[in-house]
């Protein structure tokens, strides 16, 4: 017992020195890999799939159980922590699945450009597969989206597949604000901002749409340079030992994140659906953007790519650091603090989910392979 105490308080004591650490500080901190001391054993990891190696059937049970959730009554468990004042208020007569979107809106600002990007985009996801296992019969694991497959055209890309069942859905109709109504998804609701349906317009040159932006310093490139193979390459195999290094350049502005959330647009990148604007409750921004099914492939990519990253090298397997307050006021400070600024966040940091999932610690997603998760990319 006092051995267990003297082990925990030593874990406390190394993380809070993480946001600071040098290299060879952090190197050491694979020490805390054996006071981890998280329960469970992952004998047999579920294995998250490319969206294409899925059959017709995993892809209608993935989709289906989506839609289920967009049609399910709330659970009553929303509970909003960060409540900031750039988003709607709870819509009472919203759903299970506005409710999980509405968590994403609440906590836009802790969870974008601060160090929990990836910790906390990890556990959305995964309690996400939980909820649509318990609450919508799904039988399969969550798909990824390899992006990189489709760089080169992404447009005729097969993953927009029209299939009323296992269909992802096309590109929306410029004569209805871009609102798709093909797919699996093509006459569901969602509720925020305002009641909608999906929407995603096609655009090479999205970066050119951020109405000079000083965060976009070469808006005139096609988003698709930024999610190649060679790209990805660059991130999993790239910025040994470097956490920092390595989220800065997945997260960028002009990065591959940022960049297939953009070529989609519509839902995917936060715009507010035709007939709302600042005076309805819609200022956009990534908000809602978990509406559309692509978020969670999209995120799936994002986590095999940190994953791949850890597992590249044993420095990077427990490597974290990064602050907890977003700074994008403007671009000397962002580039100051890219995966934000002090207080900085450590191994035993909340990773908050706003009553929609249970809470949880930096520590309990730092791998795909031990306590509550138990899963590869394959
Ligand atoms: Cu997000």
């Amino acid at each position: 017992m006092l051995l267990r105490t003297v082990t925990v308080s030593f874990a406390v004591l190394l993380s809070t020195f993480v946001g600071a650490a040098s290299i060879e500080e952090r190197t050491s901190l694979d020490l805390e890999e054996r006071s981890f001391n998280l329960p469970g054993l992952c004998l047999k990891p579920e294995k998250r799939r490319e969206w294409r190696s899925l059959s017709k059937r995993e892809r209608a049970d993935f989709l289906g159980a989506f839609k289920c959730m967009t049609k399910k009554q709330r659970n009553g468990k929303l509970s909003p922590v960060a409540r900031p004042t750039d988003i709607p208020p709870v819509n009472p007569n919203s759903s299970f699945m506005d409710d999980i979107v509405y968590l994403h809106m609440d906590l836009n600002h802790w969870v974008h450009f601060t160090g929990l990007f990836l910790p906390w985009h990890r556990h959305y996801i995964h309690e996400f597969q939980r909820t649509l296992r318990k609450e919508c019969g799904f039988k399969g694991t969550l798909p990824y989206w390899n992006w990189a497959l489709d760089a080169a055209d992404t447009e005729h890309s097969p993953i927009f597949d029209s299939d009323p069942h296992s269909g992802l859905g096309g590109w929306g109709n410029p004569e209805d604000d871009y609102q798709i109504n093909d797919g699996a998804l093509g006459d569901a609701i969602f509720n925020y901002p305002v009641p909608h349906r999906l929407r995603r317009r096609y655009t090479l040159q999205a970066f050119l749409t951020k109405n000079g932006s000083p965060f976009y310093t070469n808006p005139s490139i096609n988003v698709n340079e930024t999610y190649t193979q060679a790209e990805v390459d660059k991130v999993r195999y790239g910025f040994r030992g470097d956490f920092h290094g390595m989220q800065s350049y997945l997260e960028a502005f002009q990065g591959m994140h940022s960049a297939v959330h953009n070529v989609i647009q519509g839902d995917l990148t936060g715009l507010c659906p035709k007939g709302s604007n600042v005076t309805v409750g819609c200022t956009p921004g990534p908000k809602w953007t978990p509406n559309d099914p692509f978020f969670f492939l999209l995120h799936g990519m994002v986590d095999k790519i940190w994953s791949d990253w850890q597992n590249k090298h044993p420095e990077n397997k427990y490597a974290f650091e990064g602050g907890s307050v977003q700074m994008i006021q403007n671009t000397t400070i962002f580039n100051q603090y890219p995966t934000g600024a002090p207080p900085n966040l450590h191994y035993n940091s909340v990773v908050p989910m706003a009553g929609m999932f249970p809470d949880t610690r930096v520590k309990d997603v730092m791998s795909t392979k031990k306590g509550k998760l138990c899963y590869v990319y394959v």
